[in-house]
């Protein structure tokens, strides 16, 4: 039994994964996985795709370096897919949205190439992650919250700490 959830927080990106998990990892003592950090720190890849400008996961492998702190509970898995998680890791699924001018300004900020920039956008149009997490998990897990500006940001924050903090409730012996 976890003695603190495990959250994945997911969108395509851009959308405010890292900057809502290292906001929610200092309100409640979760600790921030940044599946990024882990594939480049841990080597869960097989190279860098050139493509899609991005490491080649290794999922097997991302799921082994990850295993024994997610088994652990108080994880916030920062990551732009989900599916990969078993279902019985994952107590909440936070699926991020923004509108798309926004979503283009944030990403045209991080120079990303036009062809990179239009897949990211399509992607949040199409809802790509959205119905990832809700094909990949139970319909309860999964909230979709938008972060546009910074007060709803915070209210996702106030959302999610007050949610964390009701599962400790109901899950203590
Ligand atoms: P991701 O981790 O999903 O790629 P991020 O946390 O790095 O996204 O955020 C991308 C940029 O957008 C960054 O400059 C912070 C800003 N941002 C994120 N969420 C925001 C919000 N709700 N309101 C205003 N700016 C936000």
């Amino acid at each position: 039994m976890r003695q603190a959830p495990n959250i994945i927080v997911t969108g395509t990106p851009g959308v405010g994964k890292t900057t809502h998990c290292e906001s929610l990892a200092e309100r409640t003592g979760l600790r921030h996985v940044s599946v990024n950090q882990v594939v480049k720190d841990k080597q869960c890849h097989e190279g860098w795709s050139d493509e899609f400008q991005s490491w080649i996961v290794d999922e097997d492998k991302l799921l082994d370096a990850i295993e024994d702190d997610v088994a652990a509970g108080g994880c916030i898995i920062d990551w732009h897919a989900c599916d990969l998680f078993p279902r019985s890791w994952i107590d909440l699924v936070v699926v991020l949205r923004v509108d798309s001018s926004t979503l283009y300004d944030r990403l045209k900020a991080r120079n990303y190439a036009e062809a990179k920039l239009q897949e990211n956008l399509d992607s949040e149009i199409m809802e790509v992650l959205l119905q990832e997490a809700r094909e990949a998990y139970d319909e309860e897990v999964v909230i979709e919250l938008t972060s546009n500006t910074s007060d709803e940001m915070e209210s996702n924050i106030d959302r999610i700490e007050a949610w964390v903090r009701q599962w400790k409730a109901d899950n203590s012996q």
